[in-house]
This record gives C-alpha cells, sequence and structure tokens, in this order.
C-alpha cells in the first residue's frame, strides 16, 4: 500500500474480517498525511499496526520535481516523534525502530512496528 490516500484503507479489511489486525505500510510523509485516519481508528477501537518507512523525505514528489524542473525544494522533512503524533490523535502508542547503514539491513532487537491503537479515549 502507498500514499497517504491509501492509508484510508485501513479500516476496510477490519469491516470484513474484524478477528484481524491491520498492517500499515507507508512512508513517512503519508504517515504524516495520516492524522484523520489514526483518529477514526481510535473513535471505532480498531488496532492498528503501522509500519513506516522512514527516508526523512517526499521521495516521489522529489522525483517528480526533478523530472519536470531538474530541482527540488521543501521535500526534505525532519523526522517526528511518530508515536507522540499517534498519542496526539487519541492512540495508546508506542514505537520500534529498525535501522539499515548499509546495503545489508540490520534490525534492532524491536520489531519495526510503528504504533498501536488499541484503547478507546
Ligand atoms: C492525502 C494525500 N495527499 C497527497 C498525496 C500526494 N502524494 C503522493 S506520494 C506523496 C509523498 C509521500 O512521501 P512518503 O510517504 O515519505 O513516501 P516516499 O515518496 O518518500 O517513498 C504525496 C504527498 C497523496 N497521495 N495523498
Amino acid at each position: 500500500m502507498a500514499g497517504a490516500a491509501a492509508a484510508g484503507l485501513a479500516r476496510l479489511p477490519r469491516a470484513v474480517q474484524p478477528n484481524r489486525t491491520v498492517v500499515v505500510g507507508c512512508g513517512d510523509g503519508c504517515y504524516a498525511m495520516s492524522g484523520f485516519e489514526l483518529m477514526r481508528a481510535v473513535e471505532h477501537d480498531l488496532p492498528v499496526i503501522w509500519v513506516i518507512f522512514n527516508d526523512a523525505q517526499l521521495k516521489l514528489v522529489k522525483l517528480y520535481q526533478l523530472a519536470n524542473y531538474a530541482k527540488t525544494g521543501l521535500v526534505e522533512m525532519a523526522a517526528p516523534d511518530f508515536a507522540a503524533y499517534a498519542r496526539a490523535c487519541g492512540a495508546t502508542a508506542t514505537a520500534w525502530t529498525a535501522s539499515r547503514t548499509s546495503s545489508t539491513p540490520t534490525e534492532s532487537r524491536s520489531p519495526p512496528v510503528v504504533p498501536r491503537s488499541s484503547t478507546p479515549r
């Protein structure tokens, strides 16, 4: 799944198969645009696991800019506190991180799963 617009689909599989946990995979930019989805998940008490691919930029937008204008702007982002963002939307959230420092992925002790909303407000 890619794109903030697609994040809205997070609720659909849960509605069809209510006993299964929803896992959303998206970029950091798309996650930053998903506040309403987080709030809806909390409202309906839906546990959601977000796997956020954090490259600190809107890469797709950057590529379009380069393709059309041969330069880029306003596409780099400071990494926010993803779990704090989810908590601001009313979720109970915990963040784990996995990093890649070379061509070989290296995983930290915790799984790369971000945040889980499970407690109604
Ligand atoms: C609600 C919404 N607004 C704007 C867009 C346009 N859009 C498509 S990709 C993208 C940037 C995504 O950045 P990121 O999630 O960090 O992924 P990356 O391109 O870096 O892999 C944007 C703003 C969208 N898909 N959905």
